[in-house]
């Protein structure tokens, strides 16, 4: 049985990735390939609740190391206990978010080391990276638009609007570090697309997947 594969998306708040990640889905059930989906943080009973944790707004400052630890915290749990069984089975996992989020939001958005989160990584992660990463681009503007619109701001997302161009230029720096795993789609455009492109990237990249 072949192992199954690790499909990540990415990109700044209210950028669509809920709304791709349904695109997603559907492309996969059609090529009847098995998959199952999950998000970071969170994707188990106890890492769900450590998201709780990071993202409730609270009046006590949350020190980026903490918010930082707590997020892979999450991460191994997941890892251990979701993400590789159902890889060693054979079947897809579709993960909204992933580290190249915790390299943007706690590295580039918060300010710590790089060498700091790589070290968490190795030790979390050991050698495991997504196979494809579907990165949505938009200028954060428009996606904290989308995402004012749409229901009250958890915690990271009230952290202001220079905090989301540090996340930007951090997954650009990322992209420009792992290009071959990273598909940029422009997500600033309508949703018709939006779409276009993410299936045509699809198109493109899966069937070397299988
Ligand atoms: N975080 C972190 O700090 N470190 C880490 O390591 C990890 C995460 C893993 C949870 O993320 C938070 O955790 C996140 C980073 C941090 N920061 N915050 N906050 P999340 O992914 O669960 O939450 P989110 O980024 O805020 O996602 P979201 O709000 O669910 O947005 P979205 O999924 O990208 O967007 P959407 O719900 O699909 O779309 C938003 C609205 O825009 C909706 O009404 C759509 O219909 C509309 N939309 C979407 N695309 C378009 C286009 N193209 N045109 C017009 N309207 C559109």
């Amino acid at each position: 049985m072949n192992r199954g594969k690790f499909i990540t998306l990415e990109g700044v708040e209210g950028v669509g990735k809920s709304t791709n990640l349904s695109y997603l889905t559907d492309y996969l059930a059609a090529a009847n390939i098995p998959f199952v989906v999950t998000r970071e943080p969170g994707g188990t009973p106890l890492a769900e609740e450590i998201r709780a944790m990071v993202l409730a707004p609270r009046d006590e400052p949350v020190a980026p190391l903490a918010e930082l630890l707590m997020v892979f915290a999450a991460r191994a749990q997941h890892i251990e206990q979701f993400i590789v069984p159902h890889l060693d089975a054979g079947t897809w996992v579709v993960s909204d978010r992933f580290t190249d989020a915790t390299y943007a939001y706690q590295g580039c958005g918060r300010g710590i080391d790089t060498a700091a989160i790589l070290e968490l990584e190795r030790l979390v992660q050991g050698a495991m990276q997504p196979d494809l990463t579907l990165y949505l681009d938009c200028p954060p503007e428009i996606g904290m638009a989308r995402a004012d619109a749409r229901a009250a701001l958890d915690r990271i997302e009230t952290a202001g609007m220079d905090f989301m161009n540090r996340v930007r230029a951090g997954y650009l720096a990322r992209i420009s570090q792992y290009p071959q795993r990273f598909v940029t789609i422009d997500a600033s455009v309508a949703l018709p697309q939006v779409k276009a492109q993410l299936i045509a990237a699809l198109d493109a990249r899966i069937g070397s997947l299988l």
